[in-house]
């Protein structure tokens, strides 16, 4: 059996040279692990109540509604502190019974990240990506579809219901969270463009800006960050365009202002800071599975029998948890979508 210990361990999904790294890259995880849950999600309620009752009645009346949530501070970067001091507007310590899992706390889930455009340790993208600013916004729909555009976010979002759904993400990396998204169906953007009968994938793109995306500046991946999903996937109920996560907008580090949450699959499929969306016939080429094509595949299903080349995937470490946990298929989610994948093999179809 394994131990803890190994739990504790990361796998870094490209294996660098220690040259490679500045030693003042090198930040031990438990820094993040053990620093204070000021967001918690048992505690949530109990901090709301804490709150003046006028900066508590401003928090409720920013309320899940269409559009963006504009309830951050002028400089826009509050969402993103780990200590934001705003709460979110519902008593997030129901929610884990949605799920029956307890929710990743906020401070975790937005200091201990993947976010290669901000750098490639888990600590960077959150002290890199301060400054990134994620409005106008703007989003391009083509390809094969009747209805191509370019849309503001704002208008991108507009016609969806938003609605806040808790999922667990579970990363190739052997580490796995459980996030309050808030979101809208892919489906609806995607019905929207009218996608011709010879469209059989969608392609997605991350900005590509190195002037405001430093790791873009190195040639870590190739960029920009290239992501895909068969349409029938990309329909699926479950998968959503996330523009926010524990009521708030997204902060940047985790993919603002809008990212792609697919809860069946390895986290690299869930592509942030999204700009593009394209239809093809072919299988798009996606950018893990051209970096390191033996390791990361096209469909990516979180599957605990099929091993990583480099480490196992029947476990995982749940952030914020000592021991680790079994890693299910899909996921957990395999009653919803093992469907899609009836026939194929999923141990060829990585
Ligand atoms: N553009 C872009 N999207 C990305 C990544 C990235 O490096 N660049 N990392 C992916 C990986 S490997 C994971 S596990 C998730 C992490 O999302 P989180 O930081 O919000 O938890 O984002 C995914 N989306
Ligand atoms: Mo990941």
């Amino acid at each position: 059996m394994e131990t803890d210990d190994a739990s504790n361990l990361e796998r870094p999904m490209l294996i660098r040279r220690p040259d490679d790294i500045p030693s003042s890259e090198i930040t031990p995880e438990h820094v993040y692990l053990n620093r204070r849950r000021f967001l918690g999600a048992a505690a949530a309620g109990a901090a709301l109540a804490a709150l003046p009752s006028r900066l508590r009645a401003g928090l409720r009346s920013a309320a899940p509604r269409a559009g963006h949530d504009r309830a951050h501070g002028p400089s826009g970067g509050v969402a993103g502190r780990a200590t934001a001091p705003g709460l979110p507007q519902k008593d997030w310590s129901k929610v884990r019974s949605e799920l029956d899992e307890p929710l990743t706390p906020y401070e975790d889930v937005t200091t201990y990240n993947n976010y290669y455009e901000f750098g490639t340790l888990k600590g960077d993208p959150v002290r890199h990506a301060q400054d990134f600013e994620p409005r106008p916004w703007s989003i391009q729909v083509d390809g094969l579809c009747a209805k191509p555009g370019h849309y503001d976010l704002e208008d991108f979002i507009v016609p969806s219901r938003i609605e806040d759904r808790v999922y667990r993400l579970r990363c190739v990396e052997a580490w796995s969270m459980v996030v309050p998204w808030r979101g809208f169906p892919l489906k609806d953007v995607i019905d929207r463009a009218e996608p011709l009968g010879s469209a059989r994938f969608v392609e997605f793109t991350t900005l590509y800006d190195p002037e405001r995306m430093p790791g873009q500046r190195r040639a870590v991946l190739d960029w920009p960050y290239v992501e895909g999903l068969r349409l029938d996937e990309a329909r699926h109920p479950l998968t959503i365009l996330a523009t926010g996560l524990y009521g708030r907008d997204l902060p940047n580090q985790n993919g603002a202002p809008l990212r792609l949450v697919v809860p069946w699959k390895y986290g690299f499929k869930s592509i942030k800071a999204i700009v593009r969306m394209r239809f093809t016939e072919e299988m798009p080429a996606t950018t893990w599975a051209m970096a390191i094509p033996n390791e990361y595949g096209f469909f990516a299903n979180v599957n605990p029998e099929v091993d990583h080349p480099r480490w196992s995937q029947k476990r995982e470490r749940r952030i914020g948890e000592l021991r680790r946990r079994r890693t299910l298929p899909f996921n957990g989610y395999a009653e919803q979508v093992a469907s899609l994948y009836a026939g194929m093999d999923l141990r060829r179809w990585f």
